[in-house]
């Protein structure tokens, strides 16, 4: 590829977007006219991947969410581009960091959930599999976050302010998605999924809403300016902003429409595209498989059954044997909290049509089970309509050939007890799909260093694409040399990070200190304030006993919380008081620094990982469906403090329980406790407990009179209606936690040996690589192959 076009380019789209010439361009003009030179460059083979793949079995991943992050350097790397570029950039006096830098994430997702459909995206391409994403495309994705005084503010994320330059608008594919109150159109702007060496290019299909008619000029002038555009504003809403939700459904209208809309316009899309080819829907299922990112996308199961049974009138039976056949369902929690309900009205009034077929659904499911032998009294415990709650987990695993949980504790979890009865029904349904993460963005694009040492120990960069050639290094983990390199390597990293930290948090921290970060949505059951109790205590006891002594730790913590998350908010301004004390606190030495980095966000992970000494895995056993950060720790070399949750299980399974830190109560032990629990005596009964406790309410820290802090304490201590106190065994935990973090300490005095931890852990990551998920996913579930 010529370096000289896609410099030509570049100055061709300076002159003719900008009005300028690309020297005098901004940064951010800079990177909109790089970037579009690169689709420029891979838009003729993205048509051609396209073409490959025709008549063949295709997968397609309908998601709420999709938390793609950056792209440009992706993008390069996938297309093994980077360096030219780099030399490019370099000719004409630019910095290709300055040029990163100014991309905004697309950060159209909330946390794991929609960062392993990116993640997923990734491998398909590479993996040459026919995968393509369908999803929304908000205007505004997961909000900015600021502090003030320590409290979290949030901004809109206007993400599109400069235009996406990688994505491609296509009116012409454009369809209409019907709710009772009217029509609204929804237009697909694809963007593509570059393959690892560019041999495969997929496609993310976001949808936009827009009204049919933007303006009506009758309205207009009888002067009812508001009126004129009124259609318009009120479609655009649906895809106009990213309900900042983690696990945790609120049940809004609007939500439900965003819902509909993107499943409608994409199953619309399919059939639109199955009827030029086909002229019956008996091959249907034989050449798609539809996978639904947890229930989000679930109306795609009496969607589909509306366009067969009414718009193309097959009979209900055929119809529900295809819809059955083509979709498969995740689950991706056992939280309460999040398993969807929505209200029967909701559903009445917005999609009575589709209502209707969710009754019909609920009425064959009852007439099937009574077939089975299931009395009439049992049957509430399976009715998908349930008083005035319509359940889509019900539907989801009743209309789809597989559920699957995302790591194998998660699973057995399902099946053990929250599902027992379903799988009772459907055996052959249920299955486990452990998560991953993909090398090429954490480990070959984060951090390079690793990289290239990695390659230059294998001899090839095999692992980029097939990650389990780790393994291979193991041996080498009793080389001191190696060790050395690798700790260097990591102190390279860290040094980045904190130079970073300093730039955008204001905080000079100890570089020689150990790293030790938390880096997860903010939510009561991974336990951020289980690590600020254990701070706070680190804390007085550096400061109230002679002798007591520990190697300097920087704490990290990057967490959004949801906007109307009360206590997670708490919990933010709670450590920032925590940073604040002990920060400026010259008695102890700079042993020990609180830092809570400011909207933490994909790219803001990128620095994070690889800077890692130390993984916070801190779960209440049985909370943490899988978790992916852990495996982002790992794959960059950092062992685990962690309970025994979610594919903590597996990583301790794969690179040892000596190499990691594993502490508290296991799923089996709180089931044991839980019902006979008294967090006060714990509270009482460990050292140094009830001094940190105590904080929350005894004028230690201020919460500006917001009565976060007391409501926090009373979270521990008094219970609610809906929780009883301390649900998630801080209070049980606690001593078991501390005593782990004093092994690390003392594990990580003797440098090479911690460094052959580390070493380890890395080593052994291949597992948890996003090919190998799919690779399963494409075998056992959507039966779809290579080109
Ligand atoms: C989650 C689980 O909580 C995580 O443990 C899991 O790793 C991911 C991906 O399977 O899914 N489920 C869930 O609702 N979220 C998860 O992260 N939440 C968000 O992504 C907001």
């Amino acid at each position: 590829m010529g370096k000289q076009r896609i410099l030509q380019n570049m100055e061709g789209y300076a002159l003719s977007e900008f009005g300028k010439n690309l020297k005098d361009c901004t940064s951010k003009e800079k990177y909109i006219a790089l970037s579009k030179s690169t689709m420029q460059e891979l838009v003729p083979n993205w048509i051609k991947s396209n073409e490959k793949f025709e008549g063949k079995k295709q997968a397609y991943y309908l998601s709420a969410e999709f938390l793609m992050g950056r792209a440009l350097t992706n993008n390069l790397i996938n297309m093994k581009l980077k360096s030219e570029v780099e030399e490019i950039l370099e000719e004409i006096d630019v910095n290709y960091n300055v040029i990163e830098e100014a991309e905004d994430d697309a950060g159209l997702g909330n946390g794991g959930l929609g960062r392993l459909a990116a993640c997923f995206l990734d491998s398909g391409a590479t993996l040459d599999l026919p995968l393509t994403g369908y999803g929304l495309r908000y205007e505004f994705g997961i909000f900015k976050q600021t502090f003030e005084d320590g409290f979290q503010k949030e901004q809109g994320d206007n993400w599109l302010e400069h235009g996406d330059p990688w994505s491609i608008r296509r009116d012409d594919e454009a369809v209409i998605v019907s709710f009772s109150n009217g029509d609204v159109l929804a237009v697909p702007y694809d963007t593509p999924i570059i393959g690892y060496g560019q041999n495969t290019i997929n496609t993310l299909r976001l949808w936009k809403s827009e009204a049919l008619n933007n303006f009506d000029f009758e309205e207009f002038n009888n002067q009812n300016y508001h009126q004129s555009v009124k259609e318009k504003n009120d479609a655009e809403t649906i895809s106009k902003v990213l309900y900042p939700n983690d696990s945790n459904d609120e049940g809004k209208k609007l939500r439900l429409k965003q819902q509909y809309f993107f499943v409608s316009a994409s199953l619309q899309d399919l059939i639109r595209k199955h009827k030029e080819k086909y002229s019956s829907f008996d091959n249907f299922s034989e050449l798609h498989s539809i996978q639904l990112n947890d229930t989000h996308p679930a109306v795609a199961i009496p969607e589909l059954m509306r366009i067969l049974t009414i718009n193309e009138n097959l009979s209900w039976d055929k119809a529900w044997g295809i819809v059955v056949e083509s979709f498969a369902y995740t689950n991706h929690t056992l939280l309460a909290e999040a398993l969807e309900q929505w209200p029967v009205h909701l559903y009445q009034s917005l999609l009575p049509t589709i209502y209707d077929i969710i009754v019909k659904i609920d009425t064959q499911l009852k007439k099937e089970l009574n077939a089975k032998g299931i009395k009439d009294e049992e049957l509430a415990d399976y009715e998908i309509i349930s008083g005035d709650c319509i359940k889509m987990a019900w539907m989801s695993i009743y209309g789809t050939s597989s559920t699957n949980g995302v790591a194998q504790l998660h699973t057995n979890l399902l099946i053990e007890s929250e599902l027992t009865k379903w799988y009772k029904l459907f055996p052959e349904r249920f299955n486990n799909k452990t998560n991953g993460i993909t090398q090429r963005r954490w480990l070959l694009q984060s951090n390079p260093e690793l990289s290239n040492y990695i390659t230059k120990h294998l001899g090839n960069d095999d692992w980029i694409t097939n990650l389990t050639e780790l393994k291979k290094l193991e041996k080498l983990g009793d080389d001191k040399g190696v060790l050395e390199d690798f700790v260097n390597i990591k102190q390279s990293k860290k040094n980045q990070l904190a130079d970073y930290i300093e730039e955008h948090e204001g905080i000079k921290i100890d570089r020689n200190s150990i790293f030790d970060i938390q880096i997860k949505r903010l939510h009561e059951y991974k336990r951020q304030l289980l690590k600020a109790f254990y701070i706070l205590d680190l804390y007085y006891r550096l400061k109230e006993e002679p002798g007591f002594d520990i190697h300097p730790r920087t704490f990290i913590f990057g967490a959004k919380a949801a906007p109307g998350y009360f206590r997670a908010k708490g919990i933010i301004k709670y450590i920032n008081e925590i940073a604040k004390l002990i920060n400026n606190d010259k008695d102890i030495n700079g042993k020990i620094k609180v830092v809570f980095v400011e909207n933490y966000r994909v790219s803001y992970a990128e620095k994070l990982f690889p800077a890692a000494d130390v993984s916070e895995q801190i779960s209440t056993a049985g909370k943490e469906a899988s978790g992916t950060g852990n495996m982002k720790f790992m794959l960059n070399g950092a062992p685990t403090i962690g309970t025994y949750d979610g594919a903590n299980v597996e990583i301790v399974a794969e690179a040892g329980e000596k190499n990691n830190f594993i502490f508290g109560l296991r799923v089996e032990d709180i089931e044991k406790i839980k019902d006979s629990y008294n967090p006060k005596e714990e509270y009482e009964k460990v050292k140094g407990l009830k001094r940190v406790v105590d904080t929350l309410i005894d004028g230690t820290f201020t919460d500006g009179d917001t009565g976060m802090f007391a409501e926090l304490h009373d979270s521990i201590f008094k219970g609610a209606s809906w929780h009883r106190p301390d649900q998630y065994f801080l209070m049980k935990d606690f001593d078991s936690y501390r005593q782990a973090q004093q092994k690390v300490n003392e594990a990580y005095q003797d440098r090479l040996a911690w460094a052959k931890k580390c070493w380890i852990n890395m080593a052994n990551a291949g597992k948890f690589s996003s090919d190998r998920t799919i690779k399963q996913y494409a075998d056992e579930i959507w039966k779809i192959s290579k080109s």
